[in-house]
């Protein structure tokens, strides 16, 4: 099976806590603080592996988790950071986050930062200062990063070949690299792309021949349609028809069909260097039909050949080579698709609502990290947050809007009773 986008969910590890500790030395009474920080948690990255052809086996397991950093130590020991997940990506995988392209994994080994793991809370040792100096506060572990990614496979290939079903194009590919893609007399033979590498006098190229089209293709019929964004990225395509004129249709028809088809699906398509090559020259009636073809096509680009007596194949081939190394006039990569502009939303520290139930919901990234990280069991801790969060209004705020002794305030997953 041949899976070519999926959706993966990422959880970055979460920090480890702040240790609060004392040094106790014999004959020193009062020993300074030596609370370690905790480690950081472990992140994800995604990277490029040439070895992976298809996303398949992300869809049976989409889920992943980097391990959490261990906790701080007596004796100003640092926790241990959480280890760091690699996941293994083809080359030519898009990652989207949050809706915008993250990265375009194209090389071996290129990798990219996909969440990011919580920072390890401080221990009680970085909270001396010259008034404090025996400090009995500390911070729990910041939550690792979570995030829901999109990847999807782009073939990176040099050459795409696009044609009507049962126009050769998998005999072709065979003909011309190792690859060993199923060859019938039957349209849709091919249910998902095929890769080869083709070596001409040292030099080589990777074609991809991808399900047949056919018409209202960029509408969505029929199978090609899922595989034409492959051949976005491509320079040259190579445009098969059968010229046998077997299926009892003018090739000349079916050459205007797939051409209508690729114009509709993306303008850029048919501004690439397209090679147009009439196949199965070995059959009786494609004499007649190739001369027919030529009287509406004046191009010089027109090639014949046989994929199956391999007549014509080698200047194929080396047009192809020509084909490659010319500049195109424009930029294939503009072609994936322009994300939205980043948009800047100014965000308060706070905001409060109020649930059916009465509770006051306060939400915010800011103050719901906070929250996250603070251990509330040790007084200093406790004291730290009131005065932050005094200091960002929200007593105030509450009051305003109505809370009362006795109420309940929630923020993120704690729930707090109102004093005032
Ligand atoms: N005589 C002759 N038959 C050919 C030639 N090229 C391909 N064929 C035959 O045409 C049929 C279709 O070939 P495929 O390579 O499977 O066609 P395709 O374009 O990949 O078809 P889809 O995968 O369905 O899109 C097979 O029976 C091939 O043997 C040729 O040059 N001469
Ligand atoms: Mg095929």
């Amino acid at each position: 099976m041949f899976v070519d986008k999926v959706n993966i969910f990422l959880t970055a590890g979460r920090g480890g806590d702040g240790c609060v500790s004392f040094r106790r030395e014999k004959y020193v009474s009062y020993g300074g603080p030596n609370g370690g920080n905790g480690g950081n948690g472990g992140s994800i990255y995604l990277e490029g592996d040439p070895n992976k052809t298809t996303l398949l086996d992300l869809s049976y397991r989409p889920q992943f988790k980097a391990e959490d950093g261990y906790k701080g130590l007596s004796n100003d020991k640092f926790g241990k950071c959480g280890g760091d997940l690699n996941i293994k990506v083809p080359l030519g995988t898009l990652i989207f986050k949050n809706g915008e392209l993250l990265a375009d994994i194209k090389n071996t080994g290129e990798k990219v930062l996909a969440v990011k793991g919580g920072r390890g809370g401080r221990g009680n040792a970085s909270f001396k200062t010259g008034k404090h100096t025996a400090p009995r506060i500390s911070e729990k572990g910041e939550p690792g990063e979570y995030a829901e990614v999109n990847l999807e496979l782009r073939l990176i290939a040099d050459v795409g070949f696009v044609g009507l079903p049962n126009a050769g194009k998998s005999t072709l590919l065979s003909r011309i690299s190792a690859a060993k893609p199923k060859i019938a007399d039957y349209p849709f033979t091919t249910l998902a792309p095929n890769l080869g590498v083709v070596d001409y006098n040292g030099k080589t190229f990777v074609a991809a021949d991808i399900p047949g089209l056919i018409e209202g293709a960029h509408d969505g019929k029929g199978l090609g349609f899922e595989f034409l964004r492959h051949i976005k990225r491509t320079k040259v395509l190579l445009h098969i028809i059968d010229v046998s004129g077997f299926d009892g249709k003018d090739p000349y028809e079916n050459y205007k069909i797939i051409n209508n088809e690729l114009k509709q699906y993306s303008k850029y398509l048919a501004k690439k260097h397209v090679i147009i090559v009439l196949n199965k020259v070995d059959l009786p009636g494609s004499a007649v039909n190739i001369k027919k073809f030529k009287k509406h096509i004046k191009t010089k680009k027109l090639f014949k050949f046989s994929a199956v007596t391999g007549e014509g194949v080698q200047i194929l081939i080396k047009k192809m080579v020509k084909m490659i190394e010319k500049p195109l006039v424009f930029n294939p990569e503009e072609e994936i698709e322009t994300m939205p502009v980043k948009r800047y939303i100014y965000e308060p520290e706070f905001k409060i609502h109020v649930d059916e139930d009465g509770t006051f919901v306060v939400t915010g990234l800011k103050i719901e990290v906070l929250t996250e990280m603070t251990k509330f069991s040790e007084d200093e801790a406790l004291r730290r947050y009131q005065n932050i969060i005094k200091k960002m209004g929200l007593e105030t705020e509450l009051e305003n809007i109505g809370a009362k002794s006795g109420d309940t305030v929630r923020i993120g997953n704690f729930e707090f009773i109102f004093k005032n």
